[in-house]
């Protein structure tokens, strides 16, 4: 078992399963591993779907909703061709799908509203030290891959967000998330807040929530998702904004 997949069950697993996997070796030699291995072989990546589906982040009850969900870092993204879209309700805005995709797509909200959706309260947790706890609801991002039809050689998924980070008006903010969280079934584009169209403070029209991370991979204002096979080329080659600031990539909680 490869390392890179040895940590992917282990994470999905748990504690438990990490201690198993960690024994790995010695349990192949047992009688029931090797089977269930050879088994599990030609369609690891539905089964290890299957698995990680099943580690879910905390959902809670509406009473645990945090009074108001605050803006943290970009709160507005002000350039020419935001605030364009801003002024218009977003009618003119496309979300692109692209990379190693067979088939393209460039979605208008309306279209991403009628995609298969999925309502959650979660927390969301920031690194600088503080917490909310929201309702969100989105289009789920297997749904958009789905449709999209990933080639066989995609692994990561890239989002664009229309937000620069340098006063010039370059570097723009992005972020990216493995397949494992893509498929993952809290996976979301989210358009709405607490039931209302998400605002612009929060990532308006479009924002990412994948749950089981830390809140700098919430990727907001995404125009874009590039599915690509490593991101190395990709601005400082390290996945994401923060990640280039030397923040972890894999920023699970
Ligand atoms: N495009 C973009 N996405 C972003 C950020 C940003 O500055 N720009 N900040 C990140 C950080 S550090 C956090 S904590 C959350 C904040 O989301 P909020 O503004 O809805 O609270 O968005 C994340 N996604
Ligand atoms: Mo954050």
């Amino acid at each position: 078992m490869s390392t890179q997949r040895r940590r992917f069950f282990a994470r999905a697993l748990g504690t438990a399963g990490a201690l198993v996997l960690a024994g790995c070796d010695k349990l192949s030699r047992t009688d029931w591993f090797p089977k269930v291995l050879n088994v599990a072989e030609p369609v690891n990546n539905s089964i290890a779907k299957t698995v990680a589906r099943m580690a879910m982040a905390e959902e809670f009850p509406e009473s645990a909703l945090s009074p108001s969900f605050r803006s943290n870092g970009t709160s507005d993204p002000g350039t020419d061709a935001y605030v364009a879209l801003a002024q218009g309700q977003f009618a003119t805005y496309k979300l692109v799908v692209d990379g190693l995709v067979e088939n393209p797509l460039a979605l208008t909200l309306a279209d991403v509203r009628a995609l298969p959706s999925r309502e959650q309260i979660t927390r969301h947790d920031c690194v600088e030290g503080w917490s909310a706890i929201a309702r969100w609801k989105g289009a789920r991002l297997s749904a958009i891959l789905a449709a999209a039809k990933p080639k066989a050689n995609a692994r990561y998924v890239v989002f664009h967000c229309a937000d620069p980070m340098n006063e010039d008006g370059t570097g723009f903010y992005y972020e990216s998330i493995d397949f494992e969280d893509a498929y993952h079934e809290q996976t979301i584009l989210a358009y709405d807040l607490n039931r209302a169209p998400l605002p612009i403070a929060n990532g308006a029209p479009l924002r990412l929530r994948v749950e089981r991370q830390l809140g700098y991979k919430q990727a907001k204002y995404l125009l874009r998702l590039e599915l690509v096979e490593s991101f190395a080329h990709i601005e400082g080659g390290n996945g994401g904004y923060w990640e280039d600031n030397g923040y972890q990539w894999f920023a699970g909680i």
